[in-house]
């Protein structure tokens, strides 16, 4: 049986770690385009070149056509430009739109077929866009940053608590932005939800306050570090764990940017909600039970989202 195909459109600094990843993984063969030609072909030969140490078998093929990517069954996508100290997500929504459009279209020509995971910033309205683009079914679709936003708050959890991030689960929901949603009750250590080890006096609401805000910031917080570019290694990780979940029919249940029509009180809308990914794409939307300000914190990231989504359709006609 023939391996994977796997396409990363955008060959930049999450691009470059998702091959990695999934070389090292033997996920399938990989092939990365971009339009800076010369940097997905030197990446795709560095990457080949580390086969023989690594032992993993997997062709690397950098390109700058499309044609190339014909027949992927899965496209991850982070084309497009990245923030800087300063910027915030929403900051990117006119250049990265031109983009989507372009890919949107070369993934709808070239690999109709493909599970396609949007990275691009500013995500929840990027996802969208990119499904009305490419025109593929909206189970097909969707986008990575619900996995991201819970790795980050499972990680100061853990070192918080001094436990094995392994034993830390999390959730988090709504847009990829400052109004992202952080929900503690759904989120424990050994299966002990966070408000009760607070009642157990292991750590303070305060502590607990300081992390939600944390992870909120945490994308802002490795622009701040790195000064001249965003995160790449978790968000790649984030995505590849996504990606597998598609290739080998896991149906791991992780929160992701998903079409949402029915639940949550949402018709027809892309958002953070958890999500359960098999051999079908996105074949469920988990609808939680929120409470009142779990759900009036997930209408406010809604409602920012919609913000974006009419800044798209203001600034390309066809999207009206
Ligand atoms: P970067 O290293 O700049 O790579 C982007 C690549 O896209 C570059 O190599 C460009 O040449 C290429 N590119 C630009 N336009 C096109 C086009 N039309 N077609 C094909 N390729 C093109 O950025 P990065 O890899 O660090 O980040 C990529 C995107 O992911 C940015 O929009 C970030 O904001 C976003 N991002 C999202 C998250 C989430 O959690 C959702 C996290 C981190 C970064």
């Amino acid at each position: 049986m023939a391996r994977p195909k796997i396409a990363l459109i955008g060959a930049g600094q999450i691009g470059g770690t998702l091959a990695h990843l999934a070389a090292l993984k033997e996920l399938g063969d990989v092939v990365l385009f971009d339009i800076a030609d010369g940097t997905p072909q030197g990446k795709a030969l560095d990457i080949a070149e580390a086969g023989p140490s690594e032992g993993f078998d997997a062709t690397m093929k950098g390109t700058t056509d499309y044609a190339d990517i014909a027949g992927a069954d899965v496209c991850i996508v982070t084309a497009g430009v990245p923030r800087k100290p300063g910027m915030s997500r929403d900051d990117l929504l006119g250049i990265n739109l031109k983009v989507m459009k372009s890919v949107g279209e070369g993934i709808r020509d070239n690999a109709p077929d493909a599970f396609v995971i949007c990275i691009t910033n500013p995500l929840d309205a990027m996802v969208w866009a990119l499904r009305e683009f490419s025109g593929l079914p909206h189970a097909k679709v969707c986008g990575m940053a619900g996995v991201l936003d819970s790795a980050r708050y499972r990680h100061f959890l853990s070192v918080e608590f001094g436990v094995s991030m392994k034993d830390v689960t999390a959730f988090v929901l709504g847009g990829h932005g400052d109004t992202m949603v952080p929900l503690p009750r759904y989120s424990t250590v050994g299966g002990i939800p966070l408000p009760d080890l607070v009642d157990m006096g292991w750590s303070t609401q305060e502590k607990m306050d300081e992390i939600i805000q944390r992870t909120r910031d945490g994308g802002a917080e490795i622009v701040g570090l790195l000064g001249n570019g965003s995160a790449f290694y978790a968000p790649a990780t984030s995505a590849i764990e996504m990606a597998e979940s598609y290739l080998k029919d896991q149906k791991r249940v992780l929160p992701c940017a998903a079409y949402v029509d029915g639940a949550y009180g949402l018709d027809g809308f892309y958002v953070g909600v958890p999500t359960v990914i098999g051999a079908d794409g996105i074949e469920k939307v988990v609808n939680i039970k929120l409470n009142k300000d779990e759900q009036a914190m997930f209408d406010k990231s809604v409602d920012a989202v919609k913000g974006l989504v009419a800044a798209c359709k203001g600034i390309d006609d066809s999207l009206a």
